[in-house]
């Protein structure tokens, strides 16, 4: 039985007033069975770790991104060791907006989901294909390209210490959500291929569903055999709505 995961993505949103506004709203909610974790911006970590460990609220803090370097000459770079000091649980590895808009490529995800382990944090590591790439009959062969890139280079055993994030691209920040079916086929394909590999780590793997996740549409995608929660965007910057999807996981 897997534990169903609910991970916030703020992307680049948010503000010091905005978190104590979130936490005031989340802290009027009752806890939930779902393990949840937020991912800020990077500047915004240690003050909402430091916020949520005062408050009664339990839940994770991540990342959204890491370095491929440990330190060093990198301006503009945050290193994953960096990310456990500053308490870090979580780090979002692959977001579709890093290989798209910063050029990552399927072995520089792979290198950074080696450095968020070497670090002892958790990857979540983010797959998914492009409209042209669906249309075109492609998604298996993107997915899976994807995921085993990094499967090469940190086997199975270690991903499942993290996530597995299936996130559409043609369905991230667009109001489009994959139907829970076309989501679910998707999510079992991977779960076959971490199980090819390796039987326990494939069951046991959280594969979580990306791409407009709403309250509306939580249930019946986390209803789906191979959909073990969310990573959520838009929906997540409000505590109230990021709530009621952890609760749909739970
Ligand atoms: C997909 C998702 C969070 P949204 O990027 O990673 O964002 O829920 O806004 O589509």
């Amino acid at each position: 039985m897997r534990r169903g995961l609910v991970v916030g993505n703020w992307k680049m949103n948010g503000s010091l007033e905005f978190i104590e506004n979130w936490i005031s709203q989340y802290t009027a909610f009752l806890e939930t069975q779902t393990e949840t974790a937020i991912c800020p911006p990077y500047v915004y970590i240690s003050f909402l770790r430091n916020r949520l460990m005062t408050s009664a609220i339990h839940m994770g803090v991540g990342a959204q991104d890491c370095s491929v370097h440990n330190d060093g000459a990198y301006t503009g770079e945050v290193a994953a060791n960096m990310l456990a000091d500053v308490g870090c649980s979580f780090v979002i590895v692959g977001h579709s907006e890093r290989r798209q808009y910063h050029s990552e490529s399927n072995e520089m995800v792979a290198m950074k989901a080696q450095k968020v382990l070497e670090a002892g944090l958790r990857p979540i590591v983010c797959v998914g294909e492009t409209l042209e790439e669906r249309e075109a009959g492609r998604t298996n062969e993107v997915v899976l390209a994807q995921l085993n890139a990094v499967l090469d280079v940190i086997g199975p055993e270690m991903l499942v210490t993290g996530a597995l994030a299936y996130e559409p691209v043609w369905a991230i920040g667009t109001g489009k959500t994959a139907i829970p079916e076309e989501a679910q086929e998707v999510h079992k394909i991977l779960r076959d291929s971490v199980k090819s590999r390796n039987s326990d780590a494939g069951d046991s793997l959280r594969i979580i569903y990306g791409g407009s996740v709403k309250p509306s549409n939580a249930q019946k995608l986390f209803a789906c055999p191979d959909i073990d929660g969310g990573l959520i965007g838009g929906a997540s910057l409000k505590a109230e709505d990021f709530y009621a999807i952890a609760q749909a996981a739970s």
